[in-house]
């Protein structure tokens, strides 16, 4: 059976008007030592694009799915040959999943692994037949009612034993399967009001939960990087992991820190008030920048609508971000973003990852001449260059003292600053995009 009825997705260039070709992913063409698809690493999300049924809170699904009149389990089965197909045909060398995106629920914890252990070990023969591979799986310990007060932040020992077996069984699968990494997103590990939380008690849970989560990790030999995603609201009132700092400081508090990286997805950076550059740049700061979530939010709409990256402003200073980085290591760039209720095709699928991918493969190409240039790293040297002699060079340095200073200043006559014109910075961004959209 076919899924998709299109031939392999090429690069056609940006004057193609084929809707099914790549304008800007062309993956074996080399930046620096890499090729664009090694240093873009796409992963596509099960969730969404093989589970999901673009139901919102106003509406039932209108998702029109080959699998949808199949029965749970061959279901289930239908959606795995349906990815590998997609991935083979997109040229996506990666994908993500929840336990319980691949497999249906049982009625009890045990027929539930059993699901799990079917399905995992088609998606392993898929795997080896075709050389795809697992980006990161992760644990869905928020959908079910059991999970109302959250999982390893319950009030209530039996939830969080019970999302502790779930991670158990998901680890297991991880190793199964050579995940390279490992997610936990926070879920419900949040409150909806202080008014009756224990918030210090849910974050020693929750840090312990993280400690026997590293434990087993290490019994099973499973190596892969543990990343933990970041968000400030939704579905909680307030959401633990609110963003990289407040994570960071968390990881460092419970002596994490070494164990985890960060999982960064761009709408769960604006929900927080952050651009997605910043949680990138302050994960890159401090060597915790793992992976990527590449979605985008809705100016209009204040919720997590995880919509596909086509933004090449934010995907160029994402990728110039990451390439500062020297790449993503084990990680990747994870499409959690789903088609609009309105894109309700099948092929929508094909077309929304089209629309990613080269999104980012434009900003791939722009921050690579950027950065051949030195753009930021000219104009950043020149509005610190008070830093690298005399007394600015002593401050870096640790040499001075508030006497010092305090002499110094007795004596400065008059203080002049710079403009620092970023006007003209913004305008030669637009150059850069706009020159590299025409080909020079
Ligand atoms: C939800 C999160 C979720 C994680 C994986 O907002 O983005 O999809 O990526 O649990
Ligand atoms: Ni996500
Ligand atoms: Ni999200």
């Amino acid at each position: 059976m076919t899924y998709f009825d299109i031939e392999k997705v090429k690069y056609e260039g940006p004057k193609s008007n084929n809707p099914f070709s790549f304008k800007y992913y062309n993956p074996e063409e080399k930046f620096g030592n890499k090729t664009m698809s090694e240093h873009l690493r796409f992963s596509v999300a099960y969730w969404h694009t093989f589970t999901a049924d673009l139901s919102d809170p106003f509406g039932v699904g209108a998702a029109e799915r080959d699998w949808d009149n199949l029965n749970d389990m061959d279901k289930a089965k239908a959606r795995v040959e349906a990815i590998f197909e997609f991935m083979e045909k997109t040229g996506i060398e990666y994908f993500c999943f929840h336990d319980i995106d691949i497999a249906p629920e049982g009625e009890n914890l045990k027929e539930s692994n059993e699901n799990l252990d079917e399905i995992v070990s088609l998606i392993k023969q898929k795997m080896d037949e075709t050389g795809k591979k697992l980006l990161w799986n992760t644990t869905n310990n928020f959908t079910h009612q059991r999970f109302v007060h959250g999982a390893a932040t319950s009030s209530n020992a039996d939830v969080f034993a019970y999302a502790a077996a779930k991670v158990k069984k998901s680890l297991e699968i991880a190793k199964t399967l050579g995940a390279e990494n490992f997610v936990f997103w926070g879920g419900r590990e949040g409150y909806e009001s202080l008014l009756n939380t224990d918030m210090k008690l849910e974050l020693d849970n929750l840090a312990k939960f993280f400690k026997l989560a590293i434990a087993y990790a290490k019994e099973i030999g499973f190596n892969g990087q543990f990343l933990i995603e970041p968000k400030p609201k939704e579905p909680t009132t307030h959401q633990y992991d609110t963003d990289v700092a407040t994570a960071h400081a968390f990881l460092q508090k419970y002596d994490l820190d070494k164990d985890f990286k960060f999982n960064i997805e761009a709408n769960h950076a604006t929900l927080a008030g952050h651009s997605f550059q910043h949680e990138l740049r302050y994960a890159r700061d401090n060597q915790m920048l793992g992976s990527v979530d590449a979605n985008q939010g809705h100016p209009q709409l204040g919720w997590d609508t995880d919509e596909f990256p086509t933004d090449i402003y934010d995907t160029t200073l994402a990728m110039y971000e990451i390439l500062k980085n020297g790449g993503l290591s084990s990680g990747g760039l994870n499409f959690d973003a789903k088609p609009r209720r309105t894109s309700f095709k099948q092929e929508d699928l094909v077309l929304t990852h089209i629309a990613g991918m080269d999104a980012f493969a434009l900003g791939l190409r722009i921050a690579y001449k950027m950065i051949d240039d030195q753009f930021f790293e000219n104009i950043v040297k020149d509005k610190y260059q008070s830093y690298t002699t005399g007394i600015g060079q002593k401050i870096v340095d640790d040499q001075t003292s508030f006497a010092e200073l305090e002499k110094y200043a007795l004596n400065l006559s008059e203080i002049t600053n710079e403009s620092d014109h970023l006007e003209v910075i913004k305008a030669q961004i637009n150059q850069y995009i706009l020159n590299i959209n025409n080909g020079d």
